[in-house]
């Protein structure tokens, strides 16, 4: 499915796309219904993945990221079809608010044909090039470097885009956190990069092992310019996303959100979190991004029945979607040998 058009007039009312004024005393009530629905289709998506493993429909890992949805939406509502995302293990959110297709996707999930990969790549692989979504990726922090490469590629070739890309608290301590910040701030290249912290790495709190003040002044220790803001709050992720996305199309370089947000599920799609603090999981899902934006469509006047409609008809399209890739078919065994690098390694059978 396409990422919707915004109304023409109304973003010509607006002075352009993504250029909203006082989004918290008045914000633009379409604009919020769509973020509203990306992020019930990202929960709903997620939802019906995690069923699918009690399913045995899903062969890998999948890592949900439901409690964080307001961040992709947020940000990527700020990215066009020729900007770039760069995206981690659990990269869902992102990939579906860059427009991928959700039924590609979920094929992908199952291994079938159809898939975003053809089935080959499973959750924590999913590319999709049409879309500028160049890949999810295992290997935490990996992304950081891809992305200040594939930065570089765009200023190299006088593109005026950017790179969005995401990862974990947790990235923050590893190597190419610090090569890809580096480059990315040595050649000014427009990469936003975009920490979801959400207080844990895998199954260990990230504050047991992380050294200094955090992510965002690591970030502006090379320099970047960077904000911190509650991640769970779509408005503030929207508005700061503008800026960024601005600051780095002037030229102003790369640019670092610092996203608070909670995974509410465990570490991946069967983790009950039993090492969690039942206390803290319970105040931070409190601030659940998709009810606070609820609410504010509540204080908008939209009514209670338009802003169930928006949930259910996320869910049913979830559910068809599920229900279609579970009834695909398995991709043909002979392409497990197109696609590869090294193609002629793998007929000689090294
Ligand atoms: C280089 C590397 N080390 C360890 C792992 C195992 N691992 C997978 S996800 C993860 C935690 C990552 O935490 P964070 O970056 O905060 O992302 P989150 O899972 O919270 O989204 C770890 C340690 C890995 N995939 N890659």
């Amino acid at each position: 499915m396409q990422k919707p058009e915004y109304d023409a007039e109304l973003v010509h009312a607006l002075g352009g796309a993504g250029l909203l004024t006082d989004q918290k005393n008045n914000p633009d009530i379409e604009r919020l219904k769509d973020h509203y629905r990306q992020m019930l289709r990202i929960r709903a998506f997620e939802s019906e993945a995690v069923r699918a493993i009690a399913d045995a429909l899903v062969p890998g890992f999948i890592h949900p990221s439901i409690g964080q949805e307001a961040v992709p939406v947020g940000v990527c509502a700020h990215l066009g079809r020729d900007d770039l995302l760069l995206s981690t293990h659990r990269g869902h959110g992102h990939t579906l608010a860059k427009g991928a297709d959700a039924e590609a996707m979920m094929r992908e999930l199952f291994g079938r044909e159809g898939g975003t990969c053809r089935g080959k790549g499973g959750s924590m692989h999913i590319a999709d090039f049409s879309i500028g979504m160049l890949g999810a990726n295992g290997v935490v922090a990996a992304n950081i470097t891809i992305a200040a490469g594939a930065a570089h590629a765009l200023k190299l070739r006088g593109k005026n885009n950017v790179v969005a890309c995401f990862f974990g608290d947790g990235a923050t301590n590893r190597g190419p956190f610090l090569e890809g910040l580096n480059w990315a701030k040595t050649f000014d290249l427009p990469v936003l990069f975009v920490c979801e912290d959400n207080q844990w790495s895998a199954t260990t709190k990230t504050s047991a092992m992380l050294a200094g003040p955090g992510p965002l002044a690591r970030a502006q220790s090379f320099g970047l310019a960077g904000t911190s803001i509650n991640g769970n709050d779509i408005l503030a992720v929207d508005e700061a996303a503008k800026n960024a996305v601005a600051s780095i199309k002037n030229g102003g370089g790369p640019h670092f959100l610092h996203c608070r947000t909670y995974r509410h599920g465990g570490h991946t799609g069967t983790d009950p979190a039993a090492y969690r603090d039942a206390a803290e999981a319970e105040t931070a899902m409190r601030d659940d991004p998709v009810a606070t934006c609820a609410q504010l469509l509540r204080k908008a006047d939209i009514s209670e029945s338009s802003i169930r409609a928006i949930e259910e008809e996320a869910t049913a399209e979830m559910r068809r979607i599920k229900d279609n890739a579970s009834h695909a078919p398995w991709p043909d065994k002979r392409i497990v040998y197109e696609d590869v690098q090294d193609l002629g390694a793998v007929e000689a059978g090294r």
